[in-house]
C-alpha cells in the first residue's frame, strides 16, 4: 500500500511515519510537507522520502495523489496562540489546503483519512460530567479550531455529495517526542531545563485530555484498517489533567519545587476543558491505548527533551521572544 502523509515533518506526522515503518513494513510512505516553522526534517531521520511542497498547490497535489492508494492528512497550522495573532495561514492551509486535497482525491478515486481535533466541539465546564462524543454539536472558539471545523465539514460533504471514500478522527491533546517548543508541555520542560520558570495562562486550572502520540497514531491505523467511510471517530485515552497539575509534575520530574511557576495573562477565548469519550473507537474498532499511565509517559517525554537538546534548541529563543511580545 502506498500512503501519502501530509504534514509528515511535523510532530504527529513524523511520529506517524516512524510508527508505520515499525508496525507496517509493507507500507510505502511518502511525505508531503511545506516545512513551515513548525516542521523539522530531522524528525523523520530519512525514514521516508520527503517532498517539500504546499497542500494548497493543486498541480503538485494532483501529481502526488495520482500516485498513491491513501492520503493520511495531518498538515495544518496548529497553534491556537498563532491563530490569534494572524489567522490568515490557518484559513489558507486548513481550509484551502484540505479542499485542494479533497479535489485531487475525488479526481483519482483515492481514499483520505482526515486528522482533526476535539477543539471543533468547543469546551466544557470544569464540573460538567459530560465528555465530547461524535454527536456533540460543533462549536469552535478560535481561528485555529474554526478552520479545523471547516475542514471536517468539507470532508463530510465530499463523502456525501461526491461519494469520496474518507474517514475522520478528532483527537485530544497529544504529547511525546518531536513536539514543537511552542506547545504547552515542551515549552514548560524546556523552560525548566533552561532555568526559566514555567508559564501558566490565567488561573492554570484549564483541563486538557492528554494522549501519547503513539496511541493517537495506532488509533489512526485502526480507523484506516477497519473504519467505515463517512464516519468520525473520537480518539482519547482518559487523560484529563489541569495545566497546573502537569506543570507541577514537570517541576518535580526535573528536581524543582512544584510551585516554581508563574501565572501569566490568559489566552483570549481560552477553552476551559476538553474531554473525550472514545467508546465508539474502542467498541467498534477494538482499539485500546498502550500508554495508560500519563505520569510515566510524561517522565519519558521529559527525558526525551533532556536528551535531545540539539533538536529543540534552535527554535527555543525565537519561540520565547514571540511569547514575550504578548506578555506570556
Ligand atoms: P505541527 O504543527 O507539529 O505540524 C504540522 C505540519 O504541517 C508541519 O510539518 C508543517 O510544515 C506542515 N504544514 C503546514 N502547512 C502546510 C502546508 N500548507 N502544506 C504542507 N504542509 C504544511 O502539528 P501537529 O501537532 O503534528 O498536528 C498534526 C495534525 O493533528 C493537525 O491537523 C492537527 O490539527 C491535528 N491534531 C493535533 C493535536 C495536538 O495535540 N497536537 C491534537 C489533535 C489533532
Ligand atoms: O505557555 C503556555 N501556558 C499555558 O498555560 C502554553 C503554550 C499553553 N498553556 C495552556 C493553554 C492550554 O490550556 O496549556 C494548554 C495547552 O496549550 P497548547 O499546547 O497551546 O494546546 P491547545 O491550545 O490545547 O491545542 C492543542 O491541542 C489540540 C494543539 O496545539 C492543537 O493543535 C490540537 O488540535
Amino acid at each position: 500500500m502506498r500512503v501519502l502523509v501530509t504534514g509528515g515533518a511535523g510532530f504527529i506526522g513524523a511520529n506517524f511515519v516512524h510508527w508505520t515503518l515499525a508496525h507496517r513494513p509493507e507500507v510505502q510512505v511518502t511525505v508531503l510537507d511545506a516545512l513551515t516553522y513548525a516542521a523539522d526534517g530531522s524528525s523523520l531521520a530519512g525514514a521516508a522520502p520527503l517532498v517539500q511542497g504546499d497542500i494548497a498547490d493543486a498541480e503538485l497535489v494532483d501529481r502526488l495523489v495520482a500516485d498513491t492508494d491513501l492520503v493520511v492528512h495531518f498538515a495544518a497550522e496548529t497553534h491556537n496562540d498563532n491563530s490569534l495573532s494572524d489567522p490568515s495561514p490557518f484559513v489558507r492551509t486548513n481550509v484551502m489546503g484540505t479542499f485542494t486535497l479533497l479535489e485531487a482525491c475525488r479526481r483519482h478515486g483515492v481514499r483520505l483519512h482526515h486528522v482533526s481535533t476535539d477543539e471543533v466541539y468547543g469546551d466544557l465546564e470544569l464540573d460538567d460530567p459530560a465528555r465530547f462524543t461524535e454527536s456533540t454539536p460543533y462549536n469552535p472558539s478560535s481561528p485555529y479550531s474554526s478552520t479545523k471545523a471547516a475542514s471536517d465539514l468539507l470532508v463530510r460533504a465530499w463523502v456525501r455529495s461526491f461519494g469520496l471514500t474518507a474517514t475522520l478522527s478528532n483527537c485530544s491533546n497529544n504529547y511525546g517526542p518531536y513536539q514543537h517548543v511552542e506547545k504547552f508541555i515542551p515549552r514548560q520542560i524546556t523552560n525548566v531545563l533552561d532555568g526559566l520558570r514555567p508559564r501558566l495562562y490565567g488561573d492554570g486550572l484549564n483541563v486538557r485530555d492528554w494522549i501519547h502520540v503513539d496511541d493517537h497514531n495506532s488509533a489512526v491505523w485502526a480507523i484506516v484498517d477497519r473504519g467505515r467511510s463517512g464516519e468520525t471517530y473520537l480518539i482519547g485515552a482518559d487523560g484529563e489533567e489541569s495545566n497546573r497539575t502537569v506543570v507541577e509534575a514537570i517541576l518535580r520530574g526535573l528536581g524543582q519545587p512544584e510551585d516554581a511557576f508563574d501565572l501569566v495573562p490568559d489566552r483570549p477565548g481560552h477553552d476551559r476543558r476538553y474531554a473525550i469519550d472514545s467508546s465508539k473507537l474502542r467498541t467498534e474498532l477494538g482499539w485500546t491505548p498502550q500508554y495508560g499511565d500519563f505520569a510515566a509517559g510524561l517522565r519519558a517525554t521529559i527525558d526525551w527533551y533532556r536528551e535531545n537538546q540539539a533538536w529543540w534548541r534552535p527554535q527555543k529563543a525565537a519561540t520565547e521572544a514571540k511569547y514575550a511580545k504578548v506578555g506570556q
